[in-house]
């Protein structure tokens, strides 16, 4: 509400180009806004692999405003910037090799980033430029001018109530600043962009919209039941990153903040400036594209992120240079998961397992809800309906499946309560603003929550999943961080007051986002640590912030089982994606309700291609393992998930990229095809890695489905049926209930195993099968990446297999990427099918490295131009090569 005051126009900021200092690492200078005169510091670098950084806090402030710690994987390296002109007003800096040019204007304060000649972003240039100064309460602040105008004028001081400067009122709750005003903010102007994503998480559209007749995009971690579709309140989880995107050019802004923040959008058309000669042709100026975001925090300092691209990958990979790629997962936690509040007891889980068997259905997990728990006593178990969890966890290793259990953040206060006992003592919980242990309502009745904030707690609890200490746990057992927003009932919003305190005495205010952040980052140290460094963890949370991805995967929380949330979690989890959470997911059949058998079905077929892959259902609603819904509604449940398992030696390399490159599992189509204006907003279909266009059914009783394929040089073809579409553009796809439209790129190789397991740890030595699909000039490129699915032995001993497959000029080649891994297997390529491929060959050979030459049988399929080559036994970690003749 303050910042909204500020009016549109020249901003009151002047900078003091006198002061500006250059050294190795940044350049520094004041600015001074013209009527309180409060100093502020700015400081700009830019960071290796074209990012700038402006970080602006006070001078001289009253007491430290809170810094974000822990996001940034390291203090980042930057580069020198060099002056390049310094004149009355005007502050050019450039960076070593002259690709951009930073112009800082003095007044008002503006700064400007150009990229060889071309704006592409500048700031303050709406003067939105907010910074509220730490001043000493009312009552010790002696009278000033200033303030003794305040104090007598009573309409004045209601105003200033009004405005919630010390405290405010939210329903019956009290937040008390105890710091005062704090908040900051910024406008950014886009240049000749139309088309942001980002700053999730919304049950919002792809596209990010005008926010100017509406209400901003919140960024606050939030719990919120039964949350409605197409809205901009914050939910869960928050990454103050945002992309902008133009045809030849993406850019991101990261907002490094983690309170309560407001992002404005307005996107319009403004008047190309050039400098123009005549009037015919200042009539023919275009009218350019500008979008303008300001970004308003409630507390913290300004430290944001330019990140200049130019391509979106490489915005991927500035992101994930500050804040991390994606923990490489197990390969269990790419299948499927199978969830529910609850499954009741031993037996009940037994069942549930056989069921798939029984059904010859592949799953990896079955899943815990809290009904586990003693009492909803984390780390404990109901001793009536878990007599033995060991057992029932040696009963599921001998299916070679796992286990995963849920372990929320708030404790029940319970002084017999072991872990409480402990925490109290120790100090580690949330203090309430008079310094007492905070005390909210969540599912154990009263609470305290641990202060994941503080690494001292982190450690703490990092070993509470240590085998010995966590009783019944065994190293099948993984974890879901829940409710870690977090969620209070009974409190302002169903969170944690604002006035809370940390470590080191920050306020909640000060790291709310942060909160279920840092639950999983301990968590998942503790699953480490409990296996002496060897093992990768996995652990879901529902809150996450920027570089969550390093900890685990994150879900879309508390969705309901209607069309329309089946439709928006595509773009919702599109969204995270390109936030740097490559693992995210969404509750397949919708958590909240009951879905109808044909629902259920298609969020299976969609589900199976997207990266997170589990069905939970609510505990009101009924149960729904996949058999439950009739042979036929069976079979095609069965067969989404077996094509999931066969996958997945190709998503298993997704994440691989993931994590060495940065690049998004899932994504939009515009990132794979940046110049196709047709692809910036289309949010119904999506790329799974660079191969693979996936259009789930999301309409009931869909007879057809409209499809875009997107690139006038792009061959598709059908993934089941290889055969080349003709037509391009966007078609209509006839669509019965079997399966969902999914094509594969010309141009691609994609890896998969011949079969399905029941798990995929019954996978390893199943032979892998080749889909090579060409592209206009016959070619095709795909990678295999694969270790041993579970230790650290990839990174730390090398052990791992990176190969490439290519089709070129008639030959299909088996290479090595990357030398230094080495991995051990008798796995074989079994076969291989060419899509597009042109005609019948009379004769084919393979041939290993320093091997023989031996015929390979194949047979062709004239109608649809598939070549399938069978029994080929070539090893998977040879090189090796076929010719066609
Ligand atoms: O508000 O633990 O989103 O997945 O089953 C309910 C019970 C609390 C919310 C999670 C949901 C989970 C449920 N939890």
């Amino acid at each position: 509400r303050r910042q909204k005051l500020l009016h549109l126009g020249k901003s009151l900021y002047r900078a003091l180009l006198d002061s500006v200092i250059l050294s190795d690492e940044n350049v520094k200078f004041h600015i001074i806004h013209e009527e309180n005169k409060v100093l502020l510091q700015v400081e700009i670098c830019e960071i290796e692999g074209n990012i700038f950084r402006l970080k602006i806090d006070e001078a001289a402030p009253l007491r430290a405003r809170y810094k974000v710690p822990d996001v940034l994987i390291k203090e980042p390296t930057t580069q020198r910037l060099f002056i390049s002109q310094k004149e009355a007003g005007i502050l050019v800096l450039s960076s070593v090799n002259e690709d951009y040019k930073l112009q800082v204007t003095a007044n008002p304060f503006q700064v400007e980033i150009q990229s060889k000649g071309e704006t592409v972003l500048s700031m303050n240039s709406k003067g939105l430029l907010y910074f509220e100064h730490l001043q000493p309460p009312p009552c010790d602040r002696r009278p000033t001018a200033e303030n003794k105008e305040e104090a007598t004028s009573d309409s004045s001081k209601e105003k200033q109530d009004d405005l919630g400067l010390w405290q405010e009122k939210f329903g019956s709750f009290l937040d008390i600043k105890a710091h005062g005003p704090s908040s900051v903010g910024m406008d950014f102007s886009l240049h000749g962009f139309d088309h942001v994503y980002g700053i999730p998480q919304h049950t919002e559209a792809l596209l990010l919209k005008n926010t100017s007749d509406g209400d901003p995009y919140r960024l606050y971690n939030l719990d919120i039941f039964g949350h409605k579709i197409h809205d901009k309140i914050g939910i869960y989880g928050s990454v103050p990153l945002l992309l902008a995107h133009k045809p030849n050019r993406t850019s991101g802004i990261f907002w490094l903040n983690s309170s309560e923040t407001l992002v404005d959008i307005n996107t319009k058309a403004v008047a190309e400036v050039r400098p123009s000669r005549s009037a015919a042709e200042a009539a023919k100026q275009r009218a350019m594209p500008l979008t303008d975001v300001r970004w308003m925090s409630e507390s913290g300092i300004i430290d944001v992120f330019l990140l200049m691209g130019p391509t979106a990958l490489d915005v991927f990979k500035q992101f994930a240079q500050l804040t991390g790629t994606n923990a490489l997962p197990p390969l269990f936690a790419l299948g499927y998961h199978q969830c529910r509040w609850n499954y009741e007891d031993e037996q009940d889980v037994k069942a549930v397992d056989a069921g798939f068997d029984e059904h010859d259905i592949p799953y990896d997990v079955i899943w815990l809800d809290i009904e586990h728990t003693d009492g909803k006593r984390y780390f404990t178990w109901d001793k009536k309906k878990f007599q033995n969890p060991r057992k029932m966890q040696e009963h599921l290793r001998k299916k070679k499946r796992k286990l995963v259990v849920i372990v929320d953040p708030h404790i029940k206060v319970d002084p017999m309560y072991t872990l409480y006992a402990e925490a109290k003592e120790k100090g580690y919980f949330v203090k309430d603003r008079n310094g007492k242990d905070f005390e909210g309502i969540c599912w154990p009745g009263s609470s305290c929550y641990l202060d994941f904030t503080n690494p001292e707690v982190r450690k703490w609890y990092a070993g509470q999943f240590s085998f010995k200490t966590y009783k019944g746990s065994t190293n099948i057992l993984f974890v879901w961080n829940d409710m870690n927003e977090p969620s209070v009932f009974k409190g302002a919003e169903l969170t944690m007051p604002k006035d809370a305190l940390h470590y080191n005495n920050w306020e909640h205010r000060d790291v709310h986002n942060l909160y279920g952040f840092y639950q999983q980052m301990a968590t998942a140290e503790g699953l480490i640590r409990r296996s002496s460094g060897k093992e990768r963890p996995f652990v879901l949370t529902r809150s996450f912030f920027a570089g969550s991805q390093k900890y685990g995967a994150v879900w879309t929380g508390d969705n309901t089982a209607d069309w329309g949330y089946l439709k928006i979690s595509i773009p919702m989890l599109l969204t995270i994606s390109m936030a740097g959470i490559s693992f995210c997911g969404a509750d397949v059949g919708g958590f909240i309700g009951d879905p109808e058998p044909e629902l259920l079905v298609r969020w299976y077929q969609a589900g199976a291609y997207q990266p997170f892959f589990r069905g939970h259902s609510n505990m009101e609603s009924k149960r729904r393992e996949p058999w439950l819904f009739g042979e036929k509604n069976t079979q095609i449940i069965r067969e989404a998930i077996r094509e999931r398992y066969v996958l997945l030696p190709y998503l298993y390399t997704l994440f691989y990229r993931a994590h060495t490159a940065a690049e998004p599992v899932m994504r939009p189509l515009w990132v794979e095809f940046p110049g196709n204006i047709e692809t910036f907003g289309v949010e119904n279909e999506y790329m799974l890695g660079n191969a693979l266009l996936v259009h789930p059914v999301t309409e009931q009783e869909a007879k057809a489905v409209s499809v875009l394929l997107p690139g006038s040089e792009e061959i598709w073809y059908d993934f089941r049926k290889f055969k080349r579409v003709e037509d391009a553009g966007t078609l209509k796809i006839p669509v019965t209930l079997e399966n969902i439209p999914v094509f594969q790129r010309g141009g691609t190789v994609i890896p998969r195993k011949t079969t399905a397991g029941k798990s995929t740890e019954w996978m390893p030595d199943i032979s892998y099968e080749l889909h090579v699909a060409l592209d206009t000039k016959a070619c095709a490129i795909g990678e295999l990446y694969l270790d041993d699915g579970h230790s650290f032995q990839y990174l730390h001993k090398k052990q791992f297999l990176y190969r490439k497959f290519t089709f070129h000029k008639n030959i299909l080649t088996s290479s090595c990427i990357d030398g230094s891994g080495q991995y051990h297997t008798a796995c074989v390529v079994e076969k291989v099918i060419f899509l597009g491929f042109g005609q019948q060959p009379t004769s084919v050979t393979a041939c290993s490295k320093g091997g023989k030459e031996k015929e390979v049988i194949f047979t062709y399929n004239k109608t649809t131009s598939t070549l399938t080559l069978e029994n080929l036994a070539l090893r998977v970690d040879a090189d090796w090569e076929i010719c066609f003749n």
